[in-house]
């Protein structure tokens, strides 16, 4: 029924049926939201931009600074922008503020407090805050309460990429990822990549002690899968406790990190190859870009190769001098740099190579490390669809915030009291 509904809004959207207040076409997509409501549905339609309808532009806003509400706004006419609140308790602090200011630039803008009901959409389980945020419930999207967000890209939470993309495009991205389903729950074990996946991070983390995993795509679309995938591995398992309660006691969850690879190679690939850690990393290639332009693609691909080759088997000590001698380097000089040259090899890398990245091949690629997480979770016994870990900083965020508002610190410890005690005092302009 949600994609039922899904479908007719994008369909009026795209179509140019549904208007703005002041009867114009919508052109820009704004998705408001933080975490689970925000970086799936981020990465999933930065992925896919080269399938954006034309006219429509898609934008993100999460962050509390009013700076990045601020420069989307700057940028944008009230007139023709609409307004995507997702937030599956519709409580989140920073999504209300967000939204909250939002609304009040839409309605000094178009000078009506009505223009809100065609310019704010919302995708959230609770509709009674929907409504009392001023969002006709007929304008909301549900989704069962009980996925959590860093799964929720899947649901109505997908709204603002079916936005830009149009509904079959976002149905072939869940078709993908039911078909990754299916190859979980049906493939042997040899042969299912989310259990080859899984266990090879297992490998790594519990029997060579590799603290992180890196995430590296050699494809510009999907720059901001590590970022998602950080969020879905290490709030899944970054737990310390099995399910009954009792302690882990072997390593979970790596630190998960990442970005394009190109560009790490420049910059934080030193590491991979000479550092003291040892990393573990996934290549994501694409036999060909979402957009080519001539000469590129054998260039990515060169490299994307060149590097698993070079953290696989290395440099020795003898190689390095030799390679020395045969640029030139005096016997003297060759001995004294040789030993700097030498790169240990054996730093696992796992390739997921693709055609082209589809919605389909996306949506297989995210469920693909969905299930990953779930195998791990197996394995170690934890709880991967809870993270009571981020509870305690909201709580205390909330307090805090009171007596920032009153002017006035309640009991903490001596450091937070001399931090709080500072920020008082610059507020209250001594
Ligand atoms: C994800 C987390 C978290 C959540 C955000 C936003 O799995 O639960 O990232 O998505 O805190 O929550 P709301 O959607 O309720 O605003």
């Amino acid at each position: 029924a949600v994609l039922a509904s899904m479908r007719a809004f994008v369909d009026t959207v795209q179509d140019g049926t549904w208007r703005g207040h002041t009867g114009k076409r919508i052109r820009d997509v704004v998705n408001i939201g933080i975490g689970g409501s925000d970086l799936g549905p981020a990465m999933a339609a930065t992925a896919l931009e080269a399938d954006w309808a034309p006219g429509l532009r898609g934008h993100f806003v999460s962050n509390l600074d009013g700076a990045q509400i601020a420069g989307v706004l700057g940028r944008l006419d009230a007139a023709t922008t609409l307004f995507v609140v997702a937030s599956k308790t519709f409580s989140t602090q920073e999504t209300l503020a967000n939204a909250q200011s939002a609304r009040r630039w839409l309605v000094d803008a178009l000078g009506d407090e009505a223009a809100v009901a065609r310019h704010f959409v919302a995708v959230s389980t609770n509709e009674e805050r929907v409504r009392a945020f001023g969002i006709d419930p007929q304008n909301m999207f549900g989704f069962w309460d009980w996925v959590g967000g860093r799964y929720s890209v899947w649901s109505a939470v997908g709204l603002s990429v079916a936005l830009l993309v149009g509904m079959d495009a976002f149905e072939d991205f869940l078709a993908g990822a039911h078909a990754m389903d299916e190859h979980f729950a049906q493939a042997p074990w040899p042969d299912n990549l989310p259990v080859i996946l899984g266990l090879l991070g297992v490998w790594y983390t519990d029997f060579f002690g590799a603290q992180s995993h890196v995430v590296l795509p050699y494809d510009w679309a999907l720059r901001l899968l590590p970022a998602h995938l950080q969020q879905l591995e290490m709030e899944s398992n970054g737990k310390r406790g099995r399910l009954d309660g009792t302690p882990i006691d072997v390593d979970t969850c790596p630190i998960v990190w990442g970005g394009p690879g190109n560009n790490g190679q420049h910059a934080f690939y030193q590491l991979l190859h000479q550092g003291t850690r040892l990393v573990p990393a996934d290549f994501l290639v694409a036999r060909e870009s979402r957009v080519p332009v001539s000469g590129h693609q054998p260039a990515v691909l060169a490299n994307a190769f060149a590097q698993t080759e070079a953290l696989m088997r290395g440099r020795t000590q003898d190689e390095a001098y030799d390679e020395l001698r045969a640029g030139g380097y005096s016997t003297e000089d060759a001995h004294r740099l040789a030993p700097h040259k030498v790169m240990p090899g054996g730093r696992p890398t796992t390739t997921i190579g693709y055609d082209r990245l589809t919605p389909e091949i996306l949506g297989a690629l995210v469920a693909l490390y969905e299930h990953k997480v779930f195998v791990q979770s197996v394995i170690w016994d934890d709880n991967p669809f809870d993270q009571w870990g981020v509870e305690l900083g909201k709580r205390l965020a909330g307090r805090m915030l009171g007596e920032i508002e009153a002017g006035e610190a309640g009991p903490h410890d001596p450091a937070t009291a001399a931090l709080l005690a500072r920020v008082l005092r610059m507020r209250a302009g001594d």
